[in-house]
């Protein structure tokens, strides 16, 4: 069997000898152009020349859970695009977005700043019940997100493609369901994945359709936010602040107005980070089915587009 590796800024060395002792009889390879052909490909963010002289392989498998940027390229005819399943992420995920809703809850941002002046005070405890938080996109990631939240009491919403029902959670989906959604939530968390139909739904509108002085917390992609439609919602006071993970270019550029917003807190792309070994032993399962003819998880439905 052979392996082609082609991660754009990704050290290889240590994905090949983890690949390697995974198959100890296929060769494995980092992809250069005029590579003979590959059954297998572990991929993120390849350039489109690698697919157009890869096209017999089988099995394409994406080091992380979003594939926008692979579905954006012309795919070799009958290849399986298969995304990382969790492998360590979804508490990654949840860890972030509770720290986030927390820091916001309770107001730590507020009390860093009084502590720095030298201020001992306090501020009122907020009403739980007034904080409900939505989740858009119920899949691997957002499903634990939600449960994790609801540990803390929160009313928890959630909002998926095709109905869902998970414990604690009021759900609701499709278009439908969106409006009732956004209406009862004060804080949103964005976990859905980058499609036609997802580009851009946060904006001026849908944002300005959640409760007043709400928090927007986006962990998804950078194309999922308006931003100018984030900076007039926060200007306005109709939005209290926003966590965000991700950004419509990355690394967010020098002089991006994110960065010393006083409502807004960024981090660089890194709330679920992709962990090598969890992941290496997934694609290797995954390969291993596929050629022995079982069915595989996370398989990507290219028309859905996630
Ligand atoms: P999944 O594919 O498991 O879940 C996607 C969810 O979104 C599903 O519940 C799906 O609905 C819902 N959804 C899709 N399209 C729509 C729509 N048009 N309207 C309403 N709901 C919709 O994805 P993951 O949970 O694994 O990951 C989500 C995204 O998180 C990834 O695509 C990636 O972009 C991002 N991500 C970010 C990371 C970071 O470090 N910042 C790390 C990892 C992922 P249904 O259940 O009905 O299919
Ligand atoms: C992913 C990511 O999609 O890291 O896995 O953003």
């Amino acid at each position: 069997m052979n392996i082609t590796f082609c991660c754009t800024d990704t050290k290889a060395q240590p994905w090949l000898d983890g690949l390697r002792a995974a198959f100890p009889d296929a060769s494995v390879e980092v992809w250069e152009s005029g590579a003979p052909q590959a059954d297998h490909a572990v991929v993120w963010a390849p350039p489109q020349q690698f697919l157009d002289e890869q096209q017999a392989l089988k099995g394409l498998f994406n080091i992380g859970a979003g594939v926008d940027a692979l579905l954006k390229l012309r795919l070799p005819p009958g290849v399986k695009v298969v995304r990382l399943d969790d492998a360590g992420m979804s508490v990654q995920m949840a860890e972030y977005v509770c720290h986030a809703v927390i820091r916001h809850f309770r107001e730590f941002d507020g009390y860093e700043a009084d502590v720095k002046a030298g201020k001992w005070s306090y501020r009122k405890p907020r009403d739980r019940q007034d904080f409900s938080i939505g989740v858009m996109g119920l899949g691997v990631l957002g499903e634990r997100v939600a449960r994790a939240l609801r540990v803390f009491d929160f009313p928890v919403l959630g909002w998926s493609r095709t109905p869902k029902a998970i414990e604690g959670v009021v759900t609701h989906s499709g278009e439908a369901g969106f409006d009732t959604f956004l209406s009862d939530c004060r804080v949103l968390v964005n976990l859905l994945p980058l499609t036609p139909d997802t580009r851009d739904i946060l904006n001026r509108d849908t944002l300005g359709r959640l409760k007043p002085g709400a928090y927007l917390i986006n962990v998804a992609r950078g194309a999922h936010l308006v931003e100018a439609d984030l900076l007039a919602l926060l200007e306005s006071g109709q939005m209290a602040g926003a966590m965000l993970d991700v950004f419509r270019t990355e690394p967010l550029p020098a002089e991006h107005p994110f960065w010393t917003h006083p409502k807004i807190t960024v981090t660089p792309h890194t709330s679920a980070r992709t962990l090598r070994d969890e992941s290496i032993a997934q694609i290797a399962g995954k390969i291993r089915a596929l050629e022995a003819g079982q069915p595989v998880a996370g398989v990507v439905d290219p028309v859905r587009g996630y």
